[in-house]
C-alpha cells in the first residue's frame, strides 16, 4: 500500500506539534518540521525513492536518524516516536494548534487549566464563557476562538492542488494497469488547475467497462466504495478524498472531458449557446436532433458553438467565451517562459540549502537569473539578517557570482513593511540590493483602511519594488489580512511597483482573480517561489498554474524578461 508524501509530512507535522505542545527542545521540534516540509514539497514519492535505492539523507535537512525514520514509516506506515508521544498526550491538541492564534503554549495552558483536549471541548469551553477566565486570555481572545473554531469545524478543508496530484499520480499510475484500459485523464477543477480540489475525477476510455471498476474498487487505497456502477463508481480513499471514475464511450470522449472538467458555469453557458443553435450539448456528445454531430474531441465542442478551444485553466465563466468569440483570449504564459526566480532563502536566514546549493540548482533548471531574499531581522523573524550581516551577505553573493557561469545571483531582501509602513533597513542599505521584495510578517489583524494605509506608505519608499504575498493567506489555516487589493493595485502602477504571485502552494497569493485584477489594471506580476530549499524552487509550476487561472501572458510576468530588461525595470 503506498504511503503518500502527504501522510508522512502529516505525521512529522503532528510529532512536530505534540512535542511543541511538551515543550520539548525547539531544535528537535523544528527538524521534525524540516522533515515534513521537505517531504510534502518533494517531487518524487518517498516509497519510489526507497524502491529505486536513493539515499534519503541527500534531501535536503535530512540525516541518517530521519531516513530511517521515514523509511520505516513507508515500510510499515507507522512513526513509533509519534505513538509514544500520542501516549503521553492527547493526540487532538494538535488540531487545536490549527485554529489560528493558538499556538503550543496556549494549547498547553487550555489543557492543563480546563481539560481541553479536543476542538468540541474547545467549542464548549469557549461558548459557556470559560476561557476568558484563564491566565493570558481575555473576553477577546474568546469572542476570536469562539468564531474560529465554529468556521473550522465546519466543512472538510478542500485538498491542496500539490496532495492532490500526489494521490493522483500513484491512482493513475495503478489504474493504468488495468485490462482493457485505452485512456485515462483526471478533469473537474483538478484539471483546471485550481488550487484547492474537492474531489477527483476520472475518465477512462476502455474496450470492457467491468474489468476497469473491478480494478478501481480493489485498490488498496479505497475506504470505502460509496457507489459501483457499470459505468460510474464513486470511492473514499483512506485520506478522505472522493473519487468519482467514469467509463465513457470513445467516440463522446471529448464531450465527457468537457462536461467533467467544468467549471459548472462555464459548461451551462456553452450548452445556451448550442441551444441557440438548435444543438443539445451533453457529457455524450453534441447532438442536432437525434444525430451526432460533434464530441470525439474537446475542440470538436467548442467548434460546434463556432469558438476556438479555451485553456481547462480560464474555464470559469469569467469572461473566457466572450474573449473567444473576439478572438482576444489570453496567449496563456508556460513555465518554459520563466527565466528566473525572484523571492528564495537560504541558510543564511531561515532556508535550508546553501546559497552554492540554491545557485546551482536554479542553473539546472535553466534559469538566468536567481534572487536572494533573506528576512530583515525583524521582531516577527528573529532569524532575519541585521544590516552588518546583510551587508556581508551581499559580499558573499558578489564573490559566488565572480565564480558562476551563465547564472547571476540578484541581491536582495525580503523586508518585513513595519507597522507604520516603513521598511526595516535604512535606504544607504536597501539602496545597495539589485531590488527589494517587501511582505507583511505581523501585525496581521490591522483594519483593512489601516492595513492598506500601511502597505502604501511602504511603497511611496523609492527602494520598494515588489509587495510578496499580498494577502498573507495560508490556504485551509490562515485568512488572507484586510485590504484593499484594488486600490494597493492602483498604486502599485502609480509608482511602478510590482506584485508577487507566491508559488508555494499553502499560498499561491495572489489568487487567480487577483492577477486578472492586476492584468487588467496593467500592474505586472513576479512569479516566484519563495523556496527555502533547493527542491523548493521546482514549485514554480504551481505559480504558473494560478497566473494561467489568472490570465497572465508572458508580457505580463516580470520573470519571463532577460536580466538586462528586468533590471532597467527596477529603476523607479
Ligand atoms: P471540486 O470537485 O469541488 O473541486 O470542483 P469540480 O469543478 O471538480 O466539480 P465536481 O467534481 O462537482 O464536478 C466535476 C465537473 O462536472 C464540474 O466542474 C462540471 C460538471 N458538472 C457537475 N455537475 C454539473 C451540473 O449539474 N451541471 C453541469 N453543467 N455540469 C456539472
Ligand atoms: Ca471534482
Ligand atoms: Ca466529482
Amino acid at each position: 500500500m503506498p504511503v503518500h508524501n502527504s501522510e508522512i509530512a502529516d505525521k512529522f507535522d503532528r510529532l512536530a506539534d505534540l512535542l511543541e505542545i511538551e515543550g520539548a527542545n525547539p531544535f528537535r521540534v523544528r527538524a521534525y518540521r524540516n522533515t515534513a516540509r521537505t517531504v510534502r514539497g518533494y517531487p518524487r514519492s518517498m516509497s519510489d525513492l526507497l524502491d529505486d535505492g536513493e539515499d534519503l539523507t541527500e534531501l535536503p535537512d535530512i540525516g541518517d536518524d530521519l531516513a530511517e525514520k521515514i523509511r520505516a514509516l513507508v515500510r510499515s506506515g507507522k512513526l513509533p516516536l509519534l505513538q509514544e508521544v500520542e501516549e503521553r498526550i492527547p493526540p487532538a491538541l494538535s488540531e487545536l494548534m490549527k485554529i489560528e492564534g493558538l499556538g503550543p503554549k496556549r494549547v498547553r495552558t487550555l489543557y492543563n487549566e480546563l481539560n481541553i483536549k479536543t476542538l468540541d471541548d474547545l467549542k464548549e469551553a469557549a461558548a459557556s464563557g470559560r476561557i476568558h477566565d484563564v491566565s493570558g486570555f481575555g473576553d477577546k481572545s474568546e469572542e476570536k476562538i469562539k468564531q474560529r473554531v465554529e468556521k473550522f469545524s465546519g466543512e472538510k478543508p478542500r485538498t491542496l492542488l500539490v496532495d492532490a496530484e500526489e494521490i493522483a499520480r500513484s491512482l493513475l499510475d495503478y489504474l493504468k494497469k488495468a485490462e482493457g484500459i485505452k485512456d485515462v485523464m483526471v478533469a473537474g477543477s483538478f484539471r483546471r488547475r485550481k488550487e484547492t480540489v474537492g474531489d477527483l475525477d476520472i475518465l477512462i476510455t476502455a474496450s470492457k467497462s467491468a474489468p476497469i471498476m473491478d480494478h478501481f474498487t480493489d485498490y488498496d487505497d479505497v475506504e470505502e466504495v460509496l457507489s459501483k456502477g457499470k459505468t460510474r463508481s464513486t470511492v473514499y480513499l483512506r485520506c478522505g478524498m472522493q473519487v468519482d471514475l467514469r467509463v465513457v464511450p470513445q467516440v463522446g470522449f471529448g464531450a465527457a472531458q468537457h462536461y467533467f472538467t467544468g467549471s459548472r458555469a462555464h459548461n451551462i453557458a456553452v450548452r445556451k449557446m448550442g441551444v441557440r443553435q438548435g444543438y443539445k450539448i451533453n457529457e455524450y456528445g453534441v447532438f442536432k436532433g437525434d444525430e451526432r454531430i460533434a464530441g470525439k474531441t474537446e475542440k470538436s465542442v467548442y467548434e460546434s458553438v463556432g469558438l476556438p478551444f479555451i485553456p481547462p485553466e480560464l474555464r470559469e465563466n469569467r469572461g473566457e467565451l466572450e474573449a473567444a468569440r473576439d478572438g482576444s483570449l489570453p496567449k496563456l504564459i508556460t513555465l518554459k517562459d520563466i527565466r528566473g526566480n525572484l523571492h528564495a532563502h537560504t541558510t543564511a536566514s531561515d532556508g535550508h540549502s546553501t546559497l552554492k546549493d540554491m545557485a546551482h540548482a536554479a542553473k539546472e533548471l535553466g534559469y538566468e537569473y536567481l534572487a536572494i531574499t533573506e528576512h530583515s531581522k525583524s521582531l516577527a523573524i528573529a532569524s532575519g539578517l541585521d544590516t552588518k550581516e546583510l551587508l556581508a551577505h551581499l559580499d558573499r553573493i558578489d564573490q559566488l557570482n565572480a565564480q558562476l557561469d551563465g547564472l547571476v545571483l540578484l541581491k536582495s531582501s525580503e523586508v518585513d513593511i513595519l507597522e507604520d509602513g516603513t521598511l526595516d533597513y535604512p535606504d544607504e542599505v536597501l539602496k545597495q540590493l539589485d531590488f527589494t521584495v517587501c511582505a507583511i510578517h505581523q501585525k496581521f489583524d490591522l483594519p483593512r483602511k489601516k492595513q492598506t494605509e500601511r502597505i502604501l506608505r511602504a511603497m511611496d519608499n523609492p527602494y520598494f519594488h515588489i509587495l510578496a504575498h499580498p494577502s498573507g493567506r495560508l490556504i485551509n489555516e490562515r485568512d488572507p489580512y484586510e485590504t484593499d487589493l484594488e486600490k494597493i493595485l492602483e498604486a502599485a502602477k502609480d509608482r511602478n511597483c510590482f506584485v508577487e504571485l507566491n508559488a508555494q502552494p499553502k499560498r499561491l497569493d495572489l489568487t487567480d482573480e487577483g492577477c486578472k485584477m492586476a492584468r487588467e489594471m496593467g500592474v505586472k506580476v513576479s512569479i516566484a517561489t519563495d523556496a527555502h530549499s533547493a527542491a523548493g524552487l521546482a514549485n514554480m509550476r504551481f505559480g504558473v498554474d494560478q497566473a494561467r487561472r489568472g490570465w497572465l501572458e508572458k508580457k505580463d510576468v516580470i520573470n519571463c524578461l532577460p536580466l538586462k530588461k528586468l533590471l532597467q525595470l527596477f529603476a523607479r
